[in-house]
Order: C-alpha cells, then sequence, then structure tokens
C-alpha cells in the first residue's frame, strides 16, 4: 500500500508572469483531487493552504522580480513539505507558480541526505526553467528553480535546503521541453541536463523516453514529479499562463503518468502553473486530476504489461 497522501495548497503567483496561478490549490480541490485519491484507496489528509506575502506586482530589481516574497513562499514550502517527508506522508504540493518547487524539491533533497536515499527529479514542463538573473528575458522567478536547484541564482534561494547546491543536475530528467530562451538553452547544455524535448518525443515515442528517464533507479531510490500543468498541449490544457503549442497529447501524457506509476518509485508530486483565471469551465483542473489518478494507478491495464511489447 502507497504510504498515506498530505495535500499543501500554495496559493501564490508570486514568481509568475501572469496573475491567477494563486487560485490553482481551490481549482485542483474543486476538480476533486482528494476524493479521486481516495476512490484509489489512498489515506489523504488536505493539509490546507501555506500563507505567505501577497503580490506586490513590480517589475525586476537587479534581474529578479519579487525576490523576497519568493523567497518567503519558497521558505515555507520548504518546511512544510520536509515536515510531511518526516512523518513518513507523501507531499503533493498544490501551485502555485513554478517557482515553489525550489522550496520543495530542496526539501526532498534534504530528506533524502537525512535519509541515505538516491533521488530522481522528473521535470513535466514546456520549458527548461533554467534561466539565471543575467540569461532571463522576464526576471520571472518560475522560469528559474531548476537553476537555483542546482546551485546557479541568488543565495537565499539557493541555500533554502542548507546545503548548495541542494541537488546535482544529473538526477534531473526534464520531459516536454519546447520552449528554451537562447542563453537558457547554452546554459543547459553546459551542465548536461538530460533533456527529453518534444523533438525527441517525437522521434523516439514517449514511452522510449519515460523508459530512459525512469532508468537506473532502485528500491533506495527517491522518486520526485513536478508537474508543470503547461507540459501538456494546450488544445487540451488552456488553464495555464504561458501556453506553447506542440505539447504531449492526452494519451501522450496518460502513458507518462502511468509509466511512473508503473515504476512504483513515486515519493512526492507538485502540481503547479494551473491557472484557473485563463481556464474553460475549470477543465484543466479536472484534468490534472485525471492525470494524477494515472500517476497513483488508475489505468486498469487489459493486458499484462509483460506482454505489451
Ligand atoms: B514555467 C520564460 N523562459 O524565463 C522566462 O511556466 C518562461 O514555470 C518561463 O515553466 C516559464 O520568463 C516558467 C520565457
Ligand atoms: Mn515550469
Ligand atoms: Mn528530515
Ligand atoms: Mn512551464
Amino acid at each position: 500500500m502507497t504510504r498515506p497522501v498530505s495535500l499543501i495548497g500554495a496559493p501564490t503567483d508570486i514568481g509568475a508572469g501572469a496573475r491567477g496561478a494563486s487560485m490553482g490549490p481551490e481549482a485542483l480541490r474543486v476538480a476533486g483531487l482528494q476524493a479521486a485519491l481516495e476512490a484509489h484507496g489512498l489515506d489523504v489528509l488536505d493539509r490546507g493552504n501555506l500563507a505567505g506575502p501577497p503580490n506586490p506586482w513590480q517589475p525586476p530589481t537587479d534581474g529578479y522580480r519579487h525576490l523576497p516574497e519568493v523567497v518567503a513562499w519558497n521558505q515555507a514550502v520548504h518546511t512544510a513539505v520536509h515536515a510531511e517527508l518526516d512523518a513518513g506522508r507523501m507531499p503533493i504540493l498544490l501551485g502555485g507558480d513554478h517557482c515553489l518547487a525550489i522550496g520543495s524539491i530542496s526539501a526532498v533533497a534534504r530528506h533524502c541526505r537525512e535519509a541515505g536515499k538516491k533521488l530522481r527529479v522528473l521535470w513535466l514542463d514546456a520549458h527548461a526553467d533554467f534561466n539565471t538573473s543575467v540569461l532571463t528575458p522576464s526576471g520571472n522567478i518560475h522560469g528559474m528553480p531548476v537553476a537555483c536547484l542546482c546551485g546557479h541564482g541568488p543565495q537565499a534561494l539557493i541555500e533554502i535546503g542548507g546545503t548548495v547546491p541542494a541537488i546535482a543536475p544529473k538526477v534531473v530528467r526534464q520531459i516536454g521541453i519546447r520552449s528554451v530562451d537562447p542563453g537558457e538553452k547554452r546554459f543547459v547544455h553546459q551542465v548536461g541536463l538530460e533533456v527529453f524535448d518534444m523533438r525527441y518525443i517525437d522521434e523516439m515515442g514517449m514511452r522510449h523516453a519515460m523508459e530512459l528517464a525512469l532508468a537506473t533507479m532502485d528500491a533506495n531510490t527517491h522518486l520526485h514529479v513536478s508537474f508543470d500543468v503547461d507540459f501538456l498541449d494546450p488544445e487540451i490544457a488552456p488553464g495555464v499562463g504561458t501556453t506553447i503549442p506542440g505539447g504531449p497529447t492526452y494519451r501522450e501524457a496518460q502513458l507518462c503518468m502511468e509509466m511512473i506509476a508503473d515504476s512504483g518509485r513515486l515519493a512526492s508530486l507538485d502540481i503547479m502553473e494551473l491557472n484557473p483565471a485563463l481556464d474553460v469551465r475549470n477543465k484543466t483542473a479536472v484534468l490534472a486530476v485525471d492525470l494524477v489518478e494515472s500517476l497513483f494507478g488508475k489505468s486498469t491495464l487489459m493486458r499484462d504489461p509483460e506482454r505489451r511489447r
């Protein structure tokens, strides 16, 4: 039986370029996330929402928008996620914009160090989120969390987990990437991030990408999934701030989630960047819940996995 789950709402758009991701946690609740997980036999506690500073909606200072507020929100996320892991529960962070993955993943990395576990991070996103203050075209910190986690960013953000860097680039696998800024792309290559971009998925298929992304984990590996809802094709998921065409279809996204479930290693999750202000009758939230159900083993295999080849 999977460990008990805790939902943690982080209602802010402090790191985003559009307002509205602050309503993400409530939209996921309205779409029935807790009941859907319980229907799969999970023990689910909704911890409610974290608190943090309001969004002052200011232009960037020295390449960052709202840095002090982003730090405050990430400290709250770090503390809450780490507490759930310490209690033997699986944290599901309900974003909120993707800058909050700094707090979430730094907590997961700290827990892995303390518990002697290996870490694998799957980053499902249209974007690489590997900008720095000099590379960023926007100053929006939701475009920087992977770089911050790898030690490239402002001191107050990179040291949130106590150890700098929080993670090594080699633990990360990015899936679905199709929009990377020019300087960001050079930096991604420089640090050697493993990226299964849409071109790769077009040519090789989601199955092959996921086989490689999930390879070499073992019973001692903690798998964290950071799911930016803009990973999905905007035709099926319009409710995000930064839509990029050409993302995974419904079936490709399902397969991705099903293969993660089959790995049996999922131990923490972020559901990020859902923007109800841009959604159509909450359909992107409903889709996100459907996909999260598959992450927890919803799909009924009519054929034995061993016989699928
Ligand atoms: B998201 C962009 N690269 O840095 C930037 O949604 C977009 O968390 C970042 O993936 C998108 O501003 C951040 C142009
Ligand atoms: Mn993102
Ligand atoms: Mn601990
Ligand atoms: Mn994105």
